[in-house]
C-alpha cells in the first residue's frame, strides 16, 4: 500500500453523531444533522449511531421503537450516509456505550445535570414519568461520544449543552487519572442549526411533537409539506426579512429555503423583496419538496431490504466494537478494574 495513504488514514480526525428513532425525523433533525454528516464521510473517520438507548428515556412502544429503528437506518443510507466510509451500528448493539456511561456517571455530579436544558423541558413534558433515564442521557451521550476518541461531533445547536458536558467529563477523567479520552469540539452548521416549529416559531421544530402542523417531517407527502408551509406562522406585517427576534417565523421560513436552495439568506431575502407572504410560503414549501423527494423514494426502497440493513448494522457493530473496547478497556484499567482472564 501507498505510504502516503496509510499516513493521511492514521492522522483523520473522528466524528460521532447519532439520532434518537423516537419518531418520524423532520426537516430540523435533517438540516441540523444528518445533511451535513454527508460531506463529513469524505474528511473524517466517521460513526453514526442509531442511539436507540437513549430514545426509552421517553414511553416507547417496542414495536413502534423496532420499525423507527429500521426506518431511521434506512433514513441515514437514503440520505447518503454510506457504509463503505462511515461506521453505522444501532448504539444497543455495542455494550460499552452503557458499560462506560456507568463509570462516567461516578465522575458527574447530581447538580450538573440538574442544570440540563433538556432535562428540565423533557421533565416537564413528561411529568409523569421522570425517571432517572432522562436525568442520566447527557452521561450516556457523553459515553457514546467519548468511547471513540471523538474530535468533532456535528449536532444541533439544542445539543450543545451536551456535548459541553462531555468535555468537562473528559478533561475531569483525564486530570484525575491520566489522558485517555479525545476531549471533544462540538460542530454546529451556521444556518439550520436551530429549526424551529412552523406553529410556533420560538419553539424548536420537535420529532415528538403533537401538532402536526407544526412539524415537517422526512416522509411527508407533497401536498402535507404544501399545506403545513401554507398555515405556517408569521406575522402581520408583509416584508421578507431575516430578523430573529422581530420575525421568527419569516426568519425560520428563510434558513429553510437557504438550506434546501443553498442560497445565502441574503439571496433569498431579495428574491421575495415586495412580494407577499403567501408566494414566499409556496416557494419553501416547494424547495422542501423537491430537497427531500429523491431521498424519500430512496428510503422507501431500502426500508424494504430488511437483510441489507441487517448486514450494515452486523458490520457496523463489530467495526464499533473495536474501538469501544479499546477505550473501555483503559478505562477499567485506569480506574483499577483487574484485567479479565480472556
Ligand atoms: N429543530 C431542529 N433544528 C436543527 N437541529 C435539530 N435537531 C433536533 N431538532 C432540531 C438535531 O437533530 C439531531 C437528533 O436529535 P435527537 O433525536 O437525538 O434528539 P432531539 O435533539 O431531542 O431531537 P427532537 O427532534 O427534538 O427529538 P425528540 O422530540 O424525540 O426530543 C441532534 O443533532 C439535534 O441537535
Amino acid at each position: 500500500m501507498d505510504n502516503n495513504i496509510k499516513a493521511n488514514d492514521i492522522h483523520k480526525k473522528v466524528i460521532f453523531s447519532g439520532i434518537q428513532p423516537t419518531g418520524k425525523i423532520t426537516i430540523g433533525n435533517y438540516l441540523g444533522s444528518i445533511k451535513n454528516w454527508i460531506p463529513m464521510q469524505e474528511e473524517f473517520d466517521s460513526i453514526f449511531c442509531v442511539v436507540d438507548m437513549h430514545s426509552i428515556t421517553v414511553n416507547q412502544i417496542p414495536a413502534e421503537l423496532r420499525k423507527n429503528t429500521y426506518d431511521l437506518l434506512a433514513l441515514y443510507l437514503a440520505c447518503g450516509l454510506d457504509p463503505q466510509k462511515s461506521i453505522l451500528f444501532v448504539q444497543s448493539h455495542v455494550p460499552a456505550h452503557a458499560e462506560l456511561a456507568w463509570v462516567l456517571n461516578t465522575i458527574t455530579y447530581v447538580g450538573e445535570m440538574n442544570r440540563m436544558t433538556q432535562f428540565k423541558d423533557k421533565s416537564r413534558k413528561h411529568a409523569d414519568n421522570i425517571n432517572m433515564g432522562l436525568m442520566d442521557y447527557p452521561v450516556l451521550m457523553a459515553s457514546d461520544i467519548l468511547l471513540y476518541q471523538t474530535d468533532l461531533v456535528p449536532v444541533g445547536i439544542d445539543q450543545k449543552q451536551h456535548v459541553e458536558l462531555a468535555r468537562d467529563i473528559a478533561q475531569r477523567f483525564n486530570n484525575r487519572y491520566s489522558p485517555t479520552f479525545v476531549v471533544p469540539e462540538c460542530y454546529t452548521p451556521k444556518i439550520g442549526a436551530k429549526i424551529m416549529s412552523l406553529q410556533e416559531p420560538t419553539a424548536k421544530m420537535s420529532k415528538s411533537d403533537e401538532n402536526e402542523n407544526a412539524v415537517v417531517t422526512m416522509l411527508d407527502d407533497k401536498d402535507a409539506i404544501m399545506r403545513k408551509f401554507k398555515r405556517a406562522v408569521t406575522d402581520s406585517d408583509t416584508e421578507v426579512r431575516f430578523d430573529v427576534e422581530n420575525k421568527p417565523g419569516v426568519s425560520n421560513l428563510l434558513s429553510i429555503y437557504s438550506c434546501f436552495t443553498g442560497k445565502t439568506i441574503e439571496q433569498a431575502q431579495n428574491e421575495f423583496s415586495g412580494k407577499g407572504y403567501g408566494d414566499f410560503k409556496i416557494k419553501v414549501a416547494e424547495s422542501v419538496i423537491e430537497g427531500i423527494a429523491p431521498i424519500q423514494s430512496e428510503q422507501q426502497r431500502i426500508a424494504k431490504d430488511k437483510a441489507y440493513m441487517d448486514e450494515v448494522l452486523k458490520d457496523g457493530a463489530m467495526r464499533a466494537c473495536r474501538i469501544a473496547y479499546k477505550t473501555l478497556d483503559k478505562v477499567y484499567k485506569k480506574v483499577g478494574f483487574i484485567p479479565k482472564i480472556r
